[in-house]
């Protein structure tokens, strides 16, 4: 199986830069800016959100994590638990950016959305990924892309974080 390397340690930590300025230009600044990562791997792309939005701006915004493994269309009827989302910081009447490592069918991100919509009522959502890959079945898109990946379905992208993985790569396999 071939393996091709798409983004290395450099370019995702420059891919992230321009996402966190993005996300400020477009929001006029850091204001009511909460930044929730769908786990594993989208919660350390939020904190280093975080940290790239600390050394443009000087400023912490609220980040923490969604665990949507209870929320999956696959798994119906589990209800959202307290411990599924984890973040200090009251989400309603605040904007809410996802964060999540791959974008594939949406059907993850339609679940964050269910399970945040369950219990609060931000006043928007929007959503940040690293790599969009294609091969939507929901009608949702990324509003903060760090590159766009055309897939085959059969390919796979493999996100390592060194946080999780022990180094940062993002590779297609297939
Ligand atoms: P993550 O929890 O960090 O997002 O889904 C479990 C892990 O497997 C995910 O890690 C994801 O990176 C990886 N993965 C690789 N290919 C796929 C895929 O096609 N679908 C899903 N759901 N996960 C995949
Ligand atoms: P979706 O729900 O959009 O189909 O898939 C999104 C979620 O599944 C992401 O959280 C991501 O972790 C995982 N995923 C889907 N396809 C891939 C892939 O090719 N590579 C990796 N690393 N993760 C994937
Ligand atoms: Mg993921």
């Amino acid at each position: 199986m071939k393996e091709r390397m798409i983004l290395d340690d450099a370019q995702i930590s420059r891919s992230l830069t321009r996402m966190a300025h993005e996300v400020l230009e477009r929001n006029k600044g850091t204001e009511n800016i909460i930044l929730l990562g769908i786990k594993t791997r989208g919660e350390f792309l939020a904190d280093r959100l975080q940290q790239k939005i600390v050394q443009i701006e000087e400023v912490s915004v609220p980040t923490g994590a969604i665990d949507i493994s209870n929320y999956r269309d696959d798994k119906p009827g589990r209800k959202l638990a307290d411990e599924d989302i984890v973040i200090d910081a009251d989400l309603n009447d605040k904007h809410v950016v996802l964060v999540d490592d791959v974008l594939f069918t949406g059907r993850t991100i339609r679940a964050a959305m269910d399970a945040i919509l369950n219990s609060v009522r931000p006043s928007k959502i929007s959503l940040a990924v690293l790599i969009d890959r294609g091969h939507r079945e929901l009608p949702i898109r990324a509003d903060y892309v760090g590159k766009n990946i055309p897939t085959a379905k059969e390919e796979s992208i493999n996100v390592a974080l060194q946080e999780v993985d022990g180094s940062n790569a993002v590779t297609l396999t297939g």
